[in-house]
């Protein structure tokens, strides 16, 4: 139970126990968690000391609150491995879910400089600016905006863009991905991407820029994927 003389705060020892009670299953995935009156009449503490824990529990992405109903189990996150140059398409099936696109964008623009410099590209050479909410089972878990070298897929269109764009690749184009290269950073949500990914206006996002290359070296597409923290964890291994 709780040690009052502790050094460890009060509020860091409930979110423990609350943990705890997640891994022994006693709070069940999905579940509504006792409301914060019961729990301070539990634990003997402040409604504010508990309400500092369970903040930091949804912050971590174990809880999630739902205005006027509670505060819920989250589902634990997908755990992305950082290994593979793998589709969404693919990640998502491999978990046995039903992906899904909704195309915001698709439109022929002149690239920023900057952009164009890790394409490979011309000053003025155009690409296909494509901005997607994926779904895995209904739920958006990211948005991508996508940059694709005209020159290289000249009759790219909105429908082909819907289903996989590595699939399209390979299968119908004949294509190898060869590999990519990655950066990933933290970031709040944007004040569109919050609705798009039905997050608060001030969630954390965790941003993935990849550039990708053809086995001959080419780069076909530079994208920005930018996913729910809350629903995502990146694993790495690493060897010595
Ligand atoms: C992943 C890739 C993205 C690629 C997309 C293709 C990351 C960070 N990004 O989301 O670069 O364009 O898959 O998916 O993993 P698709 O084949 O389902 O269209």
């Amino acid at each position: 139970m709780l040690e009052k003389n502790s050094h460890i705060p009060i509020y860091i020892q409930i979110e423990e126990l609350i943990k705890q009670r997640i891994y022994l299953e006693e709070y069940g995935i999905g579940e509504n968690i006792p409301s914060e009156r019961e729990l301070s009449m539990q634990f003997d503490v402040s409604r504010m000391t508990v309400r500092q824990a369970i903040t930091n529990l949804v912050n971590s992405g174990l809880l999630y609150r739902e205005k006027g109903r509670g505060t819920y189990v989250a589902n634990p996150k997908f755990e992305q491995p950082l290994m593979g140059l793998t589709s969404f398409t693919e990640d998502m099936r491999a978990r046995g879910m039903e992906p899904s696109s909704k195309v915001l964008r698709f439109e022929k623009i002149v690239p920023p400089v900057d952009i164009a410099h890790d394409l490979l590209l011309e000053r003025g050479e155009e690409v296909f600016f494509v901005v997607r909410i994926r779904y895995a089972n209904t739920k958006p878990m990211a948005i991508e905006r996508t940059y694709i070298p005209v020159k290289i897929y000249p009759d790219l269109d909105e429908k082909k863009v819907m289903g996989s764009l590595y699939a399209l690749i390979e299968a119908r184009f004949h294509q190898k991905i060869g590999n990519a290269i990655q950066q990933m950073e933290a970031a709040i949500v944007g004040k569109e991407d919050c609705k798009y990914l039905q997050i608060g206006t001030a969630a954390p996002v965790l941003i993935i820029k990849r550039i990708s290359f053809l086995s001959d070296g080419i780069p076909f597409e530079l994208v920005r994927s930018t996913y729910r923290a809350d629903r995502y964890k990146f694993i790495s291994e690493i060897k010595r």
